[in-house]
């Protein structure tokens, strides 16, 4: 699709948009974000950044703030399932209230179990009451693993004890769309570790219906409201991979983008955190960096308003948005170079799909853990 017919697609889709009734008719969202102190101007940077996030052209910024001012028309309700809160925090809990949050804030005021002020009856009453009054309109965002064993006993809530399982199933049934946010909802997560437990299952396990996944252990607010932009300016499923993660920001490994890739491929190693080569921000890969095996954008867009990521702060990328990334990607201050093979890919997905010429350096480097690797392979070729 060439740009104008994909901005005239967009404006349709946001003339259609604005024909339903707003969350609040008395307030938009340029009068929230003015009243909080952001000026026109912050909100056209702060759209152009997400125009970028987004890979689309500069010149549909302001289609894409546009799209943000009709985010109110369509109401959020997020689940909590098994889980640490962390992806609610990641949004709503930077130093200053960001744009994102302010936005997630406004639309998600009908149901999040975080932030909404209810508890109790009164808390379920408005689960039930969003639910019926945004039939069909609402998207449903859900945090955590769903837990099935006992058949979903183990995380009982609320005061008619209904099971996550069902309040996740029921939710999803009158959703417009269903967003898994989180490694956890995206694929089980901490809980669903060996040995499982609690039988906790990704949220596409418990519904028919397309699930788009935004992992990660946090996933960062772009990704979050990023993904929220696209399904209003589109209104239809992002492109996947093979994980049902939209590939705007999933495309691209960690390592593709990483600012010590050039540490990386001189062969420039922190050889023990603390050491000279630390200091130098050298390359993490020998203290465990799973940069070259994990899916997400981090090194392009970083964290809280793009200040900083796990590798900038000196620790390597841990795999958080990679399925089973707690059995598969450990020990975390470990290379994964021996055990190649065995990862959660079972020698599909990202070793399949890496570059080439990434892998080759990786395993070619002549960095001692590689050469390893190769001798014990030889040593013992049925491993
Ligand atoms: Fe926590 Fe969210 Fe990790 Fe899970 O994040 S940050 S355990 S992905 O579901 O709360
Ligand atoms: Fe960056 Fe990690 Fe790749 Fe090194 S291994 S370049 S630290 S992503
Ligand atoms: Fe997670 Fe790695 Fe990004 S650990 S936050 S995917 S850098």
């Amino acid at each position: 699709m060439n740009e104008s017919s994909l901005l005239q697609r967009f404006s349709e889709r946001i003339n259609e948009l604005k024909k339903l009734p707003k969350i609040q008719e008395n307030r938009s969202i340029p009068e929230l974000l003015e009243e909080k102190g952001f000026s026109r101007r912050d909100f056209m940077k702060w759209a152009s950044a997400m125009t970028a996030v987004l890979s689309l052209p500069a010149t549909f910024a302001p289609t894409v703030a546009e799209a943000a001012e009709v985010a109110d028309r369509l109401p959020i309700v997020w689940l909590h399932m098994a889980e640490c809160t962390g992806c609610s925090e990641s949004l709503l809990r930077s130093s200053t209230p960001t744009i994102d949050s302010l936005i997630f804030d406004y639309i998600s005021l009908e149901y999040h179990e975080t932030i909404m002020a209810a508890s109790g009856w009164q808390a379920e009453h408005n689960l039930e009451h969003a639910i019926e009054k945004y039939k069909g309109r609402y998207i449903l965002m859900v945090e955590g693993g769903i837990p099935t064993g006992l058949n979903g006993d183990f995380l009982t809530i609320g005061p008619h004890a209904q099971t996550g399982l069902a309040s996740a199933k029921k939710a999803a049934d009158d959703a417009a769309a269903i967003f898994a946010i989180g490694t956890c909802s995206a694929f089980g997560g901490i809980q669903a570790a060996a040995p499982n437990p609690t039988g906790a299952v990704p949220m596409s396990k418990v519904t028919n219906k397309p699930v788009i996944n935004v992992p990660g252990c946090p996933p960062s607010e772009k990704n979050i409201v990023g993904t929220l932009l696209h399904f209003i300016l589109y209104g239809t499923l992002p492109a996947l991979d093979a994980f049902n993660r939209p590939k705007w920001a999933y495309g691209l490994r960690i390592h593709d983008l990483c600012e010590r890739r050039g540490r990386f491929d001189a062969g420039e190693f922190v050889e023990q955190f603390g050491d000279a080569g630390a200091m130098e921000g050298y390359c993490l890969y020998k203290v465990g960096c799973k940069g070259p095996y994990t899916f997400n954008n981090c090194s392009r867009e970083r964290f809280n308003d793009h200040t900083s990521w796990p590798v900038q702060a000196g620790h390597g990328c841990i795999g958080c948005s990679e399925p089973d990334f707690w059995d598969t990607m450990g020990p975390y201050e470990e290379p994964l170079a021996d055990r190649l093979y065995q990862t959660v890919f079972g020698g599909m997905g990202a070793d399949a799909t890496a570059d080439k010429i990434g892998m080759g350096v990786l395993t070619a480097v002549g960095i001692g853990i590689a050469a390893h690797a190769a001798i014990s392979a030889i040593k013992n070729p049925k491993e």
